[in-house]
């Protein structure tokens, strides 16, 4: 077995449903995958089947999706390590999709809390069969690649729940070894960063107003103003400390504060303890900044060349599909489904 496949496989996506990711997609997930890409053999994509679950805009999709793209390489996605690519390069994803929403049972599915909260916002009308169905083509992008591991934020566990509970139902229903069942990889710190305006809410693309998040690709000094106004606790004794339960602003903003500079939370907490809030949120806006620029700096030079940018996920859809085609090849036959003639005609 060479290296490379002997290492563990893992995959996750984002979608690009807005020209710029946020710290919440950063720290809870885009993180962890330059982390991991030394370790594993690993599989990132832009999820662009995923965002059209939602009313969007077509004349900007592509764009999005190129930025989207950018911004994992300025985070330090390596595609001479990652393969880096775009969902719908890679049809096999439309395809396995289908088989997991035919094991997907209706209740499951309903059960889904981002389907209940997404609905509520969108509205029956703006609620489409795809934004219902979107776990299963979630489920199918992970078993397309045999994925071990996923890292992803906390809000995603209750889908890689879902995930879990299709793939072992076909390999009850076709035998074992039809998917890889994959685990969860979470975050310790950072699982799920909150809205700065509404500590308990998620920091979300979606945000209504977006006062409270901070954009990776929007100029720094609106992420200074962003957490300067961001809404700490009432504590008369300006007490800094982690404490979500009772004081959730003031938590979130330390651990933006320990994932942006690789420091502890309680010495953060001790040095800005009884000092005021507003100490803690000037130096926490410096170094968001600091972190920003040189980001936004990497992204714009992928950008200013979209013929190489796109000649990453050309290529990296190539080497996906090597992985991809034989896993879904695998699941039709297992299911089934009569081969073309082909690919050997029937079995
Ligand atoms: N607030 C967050 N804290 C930690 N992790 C987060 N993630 C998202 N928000 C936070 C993680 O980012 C990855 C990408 O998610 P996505 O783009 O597929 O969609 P999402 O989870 O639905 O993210 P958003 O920002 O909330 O987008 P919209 O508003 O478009 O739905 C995932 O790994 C997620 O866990």
């Amino acid at each position: 077995m060479s290296e490379a496949t002997s290492r563990q496989r893992i995959l996750s996506g984002m979608q690009p449903t807005d020209g710029s990711l946020h710290l919440g997609n950063y720290i809870g997930a885009l993180r962890q995958w330059v982390a991991l890409q030394d370790d594993f053999e690993a599989l990132y994509f832009v999820a662009d089947l995923h965002s059209v679950t939602v009313k969007h805009d077509p004349a900007v999709l592509a764009e999005r999706t190129r930025r989207t793209a950018a911004q994992y390489l300025a985070a330090g996605v390596d595609p001479a390590k990652s393969i880096l690519f775009v969902q719908s390069h890679v049809p096999e994803h439309a395809q396995l999709g289908w088989l997991m929403q035919c094991v997907t049972g209706f209740g499951e599915a309903s059960r889904m809390t981002q389907f209940k909260d997404k609905s509520t916002k969108h509205g029956s009308d703006g609620t489409t069969v795809g934004l219902f169905s979107y776990p299963s083509l979630q489920a199918g992008d992970i078993c397309l690649y045999d994925a071990s591991l996923v890292p992803v934020g906390e809000d995603q566990r209750q889908h890689l729940e879902l995930t879990r509970n299709l793939a072992e139902r076909m390999n009850s229903r076709f035998g074992a070894g039809t998917v890889v069942v994959p685990d969860a990889h979470i975050v310790k710190g950072g699982a799920k960063i909150m809205d700065l305006t509404n500590p308990t809410a998620k920091m979300s693309k979606s945000s209504s107003g977006g006062k409270g998040v901070v954009w990776l690709m929007e100029d720094a000094k609106r992420a200074v103003k962003a957490i300067k106004g961001a809404v700490t606790d009432a504590d008369e004794t300006f007490g800094v400390r982690y404490d979500v339960e009772n004081k959730p602003g003031i938590s979130n903003l330390l651990v933006i504060f320990s994932a942006i500079t690789g420091r502890e939370i309680d010495d953060i907490a001790a040095e800005y303890d009884g000092r005021g809030y507003g100490y803690l949120k000037v130096d926490l806006a410096e170094a968001v900044a600091e972190f920003i620029r040189p980001f936004q700096e990497r992204a714009e030079i992928y950008l200013a060349d979209p013929a190489e940018l796109d000649r990453v996920l050309v290529d990296g859809a190539a080497r996906a599909r090597e992985i991809a085609a034989p896993v879904l090849a695998r699941v039709y036959d297992r299911f089934g489904l009569l081969r073309p003639a082909s690919a050997g005609g029937a079995r």
